[in-house]
């Protein structure tokens, strides 16, 4: 398996741009910092969604940054991707490993303390946790309580990471909170520069884990 962290973990969002501002706004994300990558299409043709995958694939290894493919295995397997992220409405984690092997990462999103120590058990390498505010990037989100981030962290033994509404003038709701990182979609793809947004980014959420954020 890749060695992989998700301090600041980029999830894309491709709807409304053209493919080349798509891959340029990944390329200049992943030189701002961003340590994982996941392609999240939920619109895309599997031909389409695999065609992409492949470009994205050659950008992420060049900056050896691991690209997560979400929801979809078989594309993930095409693609050479480093891993899959899977939601409670996708195919089940244990088998998902069946299918994967062990070199393979596996995420998996939890918004309870029981589905998260499911998804560990079931062999899932990290979660995803969210949404902490509400976002525009997906339509139906529940909220999670940062109690809850909080009570999931201090259950599993895998690593951790905050997704929804996330951006750097509110992460710090997430101090003390023991996440290893967070995700991100709109406040990087839909930022006017991504390289300087995954770069402030990077650097604030370094702060708010080493504790040294007011
Ligand atoms: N899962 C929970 S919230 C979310 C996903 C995929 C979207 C997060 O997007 P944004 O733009 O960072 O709020
Ligand atoms: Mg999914």
């Amino acid at each position: 398996m890749k060695k992989f962290n998700p301090l600041l973990y980029l999830v894309t969002d491709s709807s409304g741009l053209d493919e080349k501002d798509f891959l340029n706004r990944i390329e200049q994300a992943l030189k701002g910092g961003v340590t994982l990558l996941q392609l999240r299409e939920k619109e895309k043709s599997g031909l389409e969604f695999y065609n992409l995958a492949l470009k994205v694939k050659k950008i992420a290894d060049f900056y050896n940054v691991p690209l997560i493919i979400d929801d979809r295995v078989d594309i993930a397997l095409a693609a050479n991707a480093d891993g899959v992220h899977l939601g409670q409405s996708d195919i089940p984690v244990f088998e998902a490993r069946k299918m994967l092997g062990n070199d393979k990462i596996i995420g998996a999103s939890t918004k309870t303390v029981e589905q998260a120590e499911k998804a560990e058990k079931d062999g899932a390498d990290y979660l995803g946790v969210g949404a902490i505010f509400p976002t525009t990037t997906k339509v139906i989100t529940v909220i999670t309580p940062v109690k809850t981030l909080d009570e999931i962290c201090r259950n599993v033994k895998i690593p951790v990471a905050a997704i929804g509404g996330l951006n750097i003038g509110n992460i710090n709701v997430l101090k003390n909170v023991p996440i290893s990182g967070i995700c991100v979609v709109s406040a990087i793809m839909k930022s006017k520069n991504p390289f300087n947004a995954a770069k402030d980014l990077k650097a604030a959420i370094i702060k708010l884990l080493n504790g040294d954020m007011q």
